[in-house]
């Protein structure tokens, strides 16, 4: 199947939704700060325009984001227009992804990989969140940027900068958090419950992993496994594992992070995290999995035991080319 993709510009794709009702905003699956900043504070921007809106989401919003979606009331209608937001792929809809694959109205996003799934989309990958691109459409509406509003865009911005942090973080970001912290944000209190706050099951099971982790290599590569059995015996869930996969890279001289998940079905989830040169993209590939070069991921089917054989070598082969073997 084919379709083409009409690229829209900011006020474009104000104008298409000025024009529209019954705006139904799908946000990706397993979601983060960005996807359900950008769709709440869309979606509450719309509703102070007299329209039709809603936010659906294929998993549970994470209790730490809760105080976002809690902001808009629930609507039951006949959605007319589709909007996905921070949706590079429609198979990231997750369970959602059947329903709506081929109707999405409007992608509104930042990810320079988008596969161009809807019939029309706001692209801007100089932005570092989507909120960043839903910041200048709010403008353009002129709509009020209430409490919520402040919350949902600066949460979003600042998860997906990691508190301005990342290489993806721009003076414009900054001016935008500036804009909005002039507005009333409350960002001492969002920050702290967005990166000073871990639940107590991601403590302990924090506590765990790095109870367990195994280095290799002179401790070039650090792996760390999270099986079903430590979920239970430390009663966290997915949402408590946010961005423990970032856990190992953090150690003093490891190059390759590794982290192994067993996923409910047994098969087995790797995901890898590596320093300047290693490109994790290509070690990933081997095994049929891909991403960015120094975030991806594969899948295997083997015993967790036999993982690491399969994989070690490969990274190993990795550290030498790049004449990282210490
Ligand atoms: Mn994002």
């Amino acid at each position: 199947m084919s379709r083409t993709t009409s690229e829209l510009s900011l006020k474009e794709a104000c104008e298409y939704l000025l024009g529209r009702d019954q705006i139904l905003i799908l946000t990706h699956a397993q979601p983060d700060g960005d996807t359900i900043g950008s769709g709440y504070a869309l979606a509450l921007a719309l509703k102070a325009l007299h329209k039709q809106v809603a936010v659906r989401c294929a998993d549970p919003i994470p209790h730490k984001f809760t105080f976002i979606s809690l902001s808009l009331e629930p609507e039951e209608f006949e959605p007319q227009t589709i909007v996905a937001v921070d949706v590079a792929d429609c198979k990231l809809l997750g369970s959602l992804c059947e329903e709506y694959k081929d109707v999405v109205d409007l992608c509104i996003d930042h990810h320079v990989s988008n596969v161009r799934y809807a019939k029309r989309l706001l692209l801007d990958a100089n932005a570092s969140a989507t909120c960043e691109i839903i910041y200048g459409m709010l403008k353009i509406f002129e709509t009020p940027l209430n409490r919520h509003i402040l919350s949902a865009l600066y949460t979003g911005i600042v998860t997906d900068t990691g508190c301005f942090k990342y290489s993806n973080t721009t003076a414009k970001t900054h001016r935008i958090a500036a804009e909005l912290i002039d507005a009333g944000v409350d960002y001492a209190e969002i920050n702290r419950v967005m990166f000073d706050t871990k639940s107590r099951e991601r403590v302990k099971i924090e506590g765990a992993v790095m109870d367990n982790m195994d280095f290799y290599f002179g401790g070039r590569v650090a792996v760390i496994a999270i099986t079903r059995k430590l979920l239970i015996q430390t009663g966290a869930n997915d949402s408590d594992l946010d961005g423990i996969n970032a856990l190992s890279r953090t150690i003093e001289g490891v190059m390759v992070g590794v982290t192994l998940r067993e996923k409910k079905d047994g098969k087995i989830k790797i995901s890898l995290r590596t320093n300047a040169p290693i490109d994790a993209t290509s070690i990933c590939h081997r095994f049929g999995g891909g991403g960015h070069p120094r975030a991806a991921g594969c899948e295997f089917t083997c015993p967790i035991e036999e993982v690491t054989e399969q994989l070690l070598p490969v990274i190993r082969e990795s550290l030498e080319e790049n004449g990282c073997l210490i």
